[in-house]
């Protein structure tokens, strides 16, 4: 691993101090294995997956913090800001939220109520460290027609779970900025779905702040026309945006092969105008852009390692495996203005 003392390029979060913050995804295990790197370059950290519903708050009775106050801490530490993620989510959420522990399902009141205690719980605890929070992460149904993805949250509680979310955040932290966060946010279709929803919780008078655009994007897709559109769009909204989760996967979503041992040299180079292009985009949006986060750090460790494909090693980031900065680094280094 570098120490300390072995990074000599400028430092990400100072080469964009002018425009956004910039964060890593974290968890326990990063913190100490890519430690220096996040302390040189970064700003802003999330947790990955310690601040999630099933991760907090295992059975109605039990919050386990531990985790989730390490990733704290090491903010505090390094004087990095934190954002949070993510309170309302149909993915990694304890069963018994839903189940009314006599075989059947909970009651519409009594889910929101259960709602309501624990972002009570979690939004109150964190009030210090974190300074916004994803309320609500991919609640939009990627084809189709129907504006909401099939849920328990939808079944269980209608549409209202949405905005109700956002109140119950906003009481336990009025400081917080409240974020609507989702994927494939750039497409067209998904976009014009998520600006549909953003605009109507604006109209009742939610207090929803920003929009969190998760930028899983590839060396392909989406092109930087459909990303300029799209920042536009939800800008015109008048709300903050941030960029929450971006990784530059080297594979096309379909893309199923698993064959490569390291990624080519042209996929490299493929990869670092991507970013160099993005960036210099982006910084065309500093006034609405917050904060740029990645979905990690270094080509070490990545979700994209096993997702879509098991097992299926990427390479999206700034950093290679030896925490190195890679050409795509150098090519954001150079931008001017
Ligand atoms: C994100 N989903 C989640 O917000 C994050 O919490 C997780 O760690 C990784 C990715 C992205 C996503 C998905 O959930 C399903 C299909 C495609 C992309």
């Amino acid at each position: 691993m570098r120490e300390s003392k072995d990074f000599t390029e400028p430092a990400l979060k100072t080469l964009f101090a002018g425009d956004f913050r910039i964060g890593a995804a974290v968890n326990p295990h990063t913190i100490r294995s890519q430690g220096h790197l996040l302390a040189y370059h970064f700003n802003s950290i999330t947790a990955e997956n310690e601040m999630k519903f099933e991760r907090l708050h295992p059975e109605e009775e039990v919050y386990r913090f531990g985790e989730a106050d390490e990733l704290a801490a090491f903010a505090r530490k390094h004087g990095m800001a934190m954002r949070g993620h993510t309170l309302v989510w149909h993915n990694q959420t304890s069963e018994w939220l839903f189940a009314d522990g006599k075989g059947g399902t909970v009651s519409r009141e009594a889910l929101l109520e259960r709602l309501e205690s624990h972002i009570h719980k979690v939004v109150g605890r964190y009030k210090d460290d974190i300074y916004a929070w994803d309320v609500v992460n991919e609640v939009i149904a990627d084809e189709g027609e129907e504006l909401l993805r099939p849920s328990k949250w939808l079944e269980i509680a209608g549409p209202g779970f949405i905005s109700a979310a956002f109140e119950f955040a906003h009481a336990a932290d009025p400081q917080a900025l409240l974020f609507y966060n989702d994927y494939n946010e750039s497409h067209p279709h998904k976009r014009d779905k998520i600006y549909t929803l953003l605009k109507s919780l604006l109209e009742q008078g939610v207090p929803v702040h920003g929009v969190g655009l998760q930028a899983h994007w590839n060396v392909y897709d989406p092109s930087l026309d459909e990303v300029r559109t799209a920042i536009e769009k939800y800008a015109s909204l008048g709300l903050q945006l941030q960029l929450t989760e971006l990784d530059m996967s080297v594979f096309r979503f379909e893309d199923r092969r698993a064959d490569l041992k390291a990624p080519p040299a042209e996929l490299l180079e493929l990869q670092a105008q991507r970013y160099e292009a993005m960036f210099r985009l982006l910084k065309e949006y500093r006034e609405v852009i917050s904060s740029v986060t990645f979905w990690g750090a270094a080509d070490d460790y990545t979700w994209l390692n096993d997702f879509p494909v098991r097992g299926r090693k990427n390479w999206p980031f700034l950093f290679d495996e030896g925490h190195q900065p890679k050409a795509a680094f150098h090519r954001l280094a150079g931008l001017k203005g």
